[in-house]
Formats: C-alpha cells, structure tokens, sequence
C-alpha cells in the first residue's frame, strides 16, 4: 500500500475546491463563483487499488482583513509542512499580481514536493497558457507543471498521477468507501452557506455561517433546523428579502441538494440572526468552527 497527504493551495478563487471535487468524482467541497468560499481545510479520500492518497483542500490565501481570515489563511499554510506533496493552483500569470507572489515566497520556505497546476485552461489562448507555463518554469521551483480544467475534468487523471508519485510504503488510513473525514452536520451547514454565497452578492455572505441546530432522522425524513449568522441588521433584511422570498429560495435550494446528500426527504427549518463583528470574536469563531 502507498499512502500519504497531498496539500491544495492558492489564490481565492482559482479553482481549488471544484479540482478537489474532480478528483473525487463528488462534491465534498462548496464552490462559487465568490473568492473565500472555502473557510476550513477540507479533506478528502482518493483511493484506488493499493493507493490512498488524502488531499487537502484549503482557504484561499489572502491578506487577512479579521480574525476569520487570519484563520484561514493559517489553514492553508499550515498544510505546508503536514503534507508529502502540494499542488499549487493558478489560474493567472504570475507578473498579473502580487497575491501569487507571496504564496510562491511562503512556498520557497519549505522543502515539501510542489506541483503546479494552471488551472482554467478552458478559457485561455495557447500562447497566455504557455506564457503562465514559462513564468513558473522559470522559477524551477515545481517538480511537475499541468494545465487543467478542472470544470469539465479534463486532465485531473494527470493530477492524481503526480501526486500519485509522492506517496510511500505506508497504512490505509482511511476505511476504501470513504470519501470524507467530515461530519454530515457540517456538509449540510456548507451547502447551506454555499446557496447563500450565490444568492447573495458583496459583503453580505462573507458575513455569514451557519450553524446546525438540530438534525433528527426518522424514517425517510431528516428535520433539520439551522440558524444563519450576519453581522449586520441590514444585512439580515437582504439575506429574509421581501415577502421572506430570498430565505425560501436558497432554503429550497438547499433542501433539494442535502436530500440528494442525505438520501432522504428534508424538512428543513431556517433562521436569520444577527452577531455583529463576528468575524473578529475569539469565542464565535470558535463556536463557527473556525479554530485549530
Ligand atoms: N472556466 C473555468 N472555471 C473554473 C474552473 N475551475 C473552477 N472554476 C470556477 O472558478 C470559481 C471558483 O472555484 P472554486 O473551486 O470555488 O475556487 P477555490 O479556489 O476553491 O476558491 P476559494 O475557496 O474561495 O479559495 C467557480 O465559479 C468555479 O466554477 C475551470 O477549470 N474552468
Ligand atoms: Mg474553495
């Protein structure tokens, strides 16, 4: 058996969590169109035949601008050193920003096996892609350089192989069926954030978790009550809408994807309470799950 853990790092935005999901084969992780989607390292369980590889999908690093993002930049780096590999995702040339250059100066200061992959090759033109290609070629700091889709699929085969090249003799870690090490509550309470990152727009879904409150199964139907946090009373008018027709979609949304999850009905019951400054509170973070 060949096992070990695979770390995935990068801007916001670029792709990490939708490549986690490719390889997969499932969605574990939330994806939006939104930057700092994902807040806690995700991780999930690639096995086949005598090899078993745990990627670790991470919050996008960010200059921290709270507590929670602090946190979540924290999650990210932290993977460095935890891992037997790490892919780092692009979707960008390096000369665009200076967000790509301080995650390649933080990934120089450790000796762990890097791979970089441009994402989002779907939408470049073959010369921007090998101009993104040089640029890191350049630097001679990746053991491997590909170019994916992780959208459609295409080349995360490739991905898996790369990393495949990094695992050692060591245990299964991790029972074959298993995909995820997370507990459903926590699943649910992401896809619920994850429809309120695309109902929402600005700074509205960046200030809001998701707590689960209750979750009760009987047979063929699962009650669940959930209670949205904002930061701000404006903020909870935007998230109810008028007539509560906002809260209805992105319930009913939620709904139909925890119960295609769950394999049962959903009753599920939401609420929209306010908690101002949250994301710089020790003991709500905390309380969010967004601690070590
Ligand atoms: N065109 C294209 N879009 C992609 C591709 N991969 C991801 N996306 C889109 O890019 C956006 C961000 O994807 P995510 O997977 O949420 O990105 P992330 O890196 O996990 O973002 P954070 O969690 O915020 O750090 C979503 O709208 C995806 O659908 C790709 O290969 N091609
Ligand atoms: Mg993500």
């Amino acid at each position: 058996m060949r096992s070990g853990f695979v770390g995935i790092v990068g801007r916001p935005n670029v792709g990490k969590s939708t490549l986690l999901n490719a390889i997969l084969g499932e969605k574990i992780a939330i994806t939006t169109d939104k930057p700092q989607t994902t807040r806690n390292a995700i991780r999930g369980i690639y096995t086949k035949d005598d090899l078993q590889m745990i990627f670790i999908d991470t919050p996008g690093i960010h200059k921290p601008r709270n507590k929670l993002g602090e946190y979540m930049t924290s999650a990210a780096t932290n993977t460095f050193e935890e891992v037997d590999a790490i892919i780092f995702i692009v979707d960008d040339a390096l000369s665009k920003g200076p967000g790509d250059k301080y995650i390649v100066d933080l990934l120089k200061q450790t000796d762990t096996p890097k791979i970089l992959v441009i994402n989002k090759m779907d939408r470049m033109k073959p010369d921007e892609f090998a101009e993104i290609y040089g640029e890191y070629e350049q630097l001679g700091m990746f053991t491997e350089i590909l170019g994916t889709a992780a959208i459609d699929g295409t080349n995360v085969q490739d991905v898996i192989d790369a990393a495949a090249r990094f695992m050692e003799e060591g245990p299964m870690y991790f029972p074959e069926d298993m995909i995820t090490e997370d507990p459903v509550r926590f699943v649910v309470s992401e896809i619920i954030r994850e429809k309120i990152l695309m109902y929402l727009q600005d700074e509205v879904p960046h200030g809001v978790a998701v707590e689960i409150e209750s979750f009760e199964e009987e047979e063929g139907l699962t009650s669940i009550g959930a209670v949205i946090y904002c930061e701000r009373k404006s903020h909870k008018g935007m998230i109810i809408g008028k007539g509560g027709r906002k809260l209805k979609g992105i319930g009913k949304s939620a709904r139909e994807e925890i119960e295609g999850l769950l394999g049962t009905k959903v009753f599920l019951q939401t609420w929209v309470k306010v908690k101002e400054n949250w994301r710089d509170s020790d003991i709500a973070l905390s309380n969010f799950g967004y601690k070590e």
